[in-house]
């Protein structure tokens, strides 16, 4: 025997070794280049393909109400809490603390309340009025010893509904004071506890002493409607006042 070979392998690749060698199997097919001699011209710059874009023009959509801030001011245990959280559409926010035996002889709610807890920074709330207008209600803390925070909590206010239990105006004195100092147009409602005042509309403007351009009006702090009404009057007031400096 002379050698051993394959029977499948081919003795040698077909046209030598030069054709079975990396270059010739994997090189890319060969392209004529640019005659010699001549230069050779960049390639274009790349532009991207063109895509039709929409634009979208300003859709005039429904407008945001106008927000007002209108203050709930009045003496202690008035209804001032109770006049926000019964037209509040959101759960009112409230700072309502204990009252302990140190108030007794200080803060006086009146010898029929049931008051438990009283407001030591403010009441929050609000409302929608129409599509136009959205209420944002402050309530003060009613002691005038809280008067440090009226000033801060009526930066900014439209208006302000005083708030007044016909049993105890003079609790109400020192929140007409504030408002007839500070310029801002207001509003009385007499919170008609269980339905009754102890006196008649002529007699409580007369004891309070409000001019007769100082709107005065019944309502029930727990009844939404009518605290609505309430709040109607005040802006009917502040917007009468800015029509009549407008004009002035
Ligand atoms: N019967 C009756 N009770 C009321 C009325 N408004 C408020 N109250 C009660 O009077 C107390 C004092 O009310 P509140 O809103 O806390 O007074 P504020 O100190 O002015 O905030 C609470 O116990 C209320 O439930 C009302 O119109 N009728
Ligand atoms: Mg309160």
């Amino acid at each position: 025997m002379d050698s051993v070979r394959s029977p499948e392998w081919p003795a040698a690749a077909a046209g030598g070794p030069a054709a079975n060698s990396a270059p010739t199997r994997y090189a890319a097919p060969v392209t004529p280049g640019p005659p010699a001699g001549r230069p050779v011209p960049p390639p274009p710059p790349y532009r991207p393909p063109r895509v039709a874009v929409r634009t979208v023009g300003p859709v005039a959509g429904p407008r945001a109400p106008v927000p007002v801030k209108i203050l709930i001011a009045g003496g202690f245990g008035v209804g001032k809490t109770t006049t926000v959280g019964a037209i509040s559409e959101i759960a009112p926010l409230t700072t309502e603390a204990e009252m302990t035996s140190a108030g007794i002889g200080v803060d006086d709610p009146g010898a029929d309340s049931d008051k438990t807890t009283t407001t030591v920074a403010m009441d929050f709330g609000c409302v929608t009025i129409d599509r136009s207008l959205k209420l944002y209600l402050f309530g003060t803390p009613g002691q005038a010893r809280f008067g440090f925070m009226w000033d801060d909590l009526a930066r900014g206010a439209l208006g302000a509904l005083v708030v007044v239990d016909s049993d105890r105006l003079d609790d109400c004195y020192p929140a007409i004071d504030f408002f007839e100092r500070a310029g801002l147009p207001f509003a009385v409602g007499v919170n008609a506890f269980d339905g009754r005042l102890a006196l008649d509309l002529p007699s409580i403007r007369w004891a309070l002493a409000i001019g007769e351009h100082v709107p005065l009006v019944q309502f029930d702090a727990r009844d939404r409607l009518s605290v609505r009404d309430a709040l109607l009057v005040v802006l009917d007031r502040a917007l009468d006042r800015a029509t009549r400096e407008k004009g002035a």
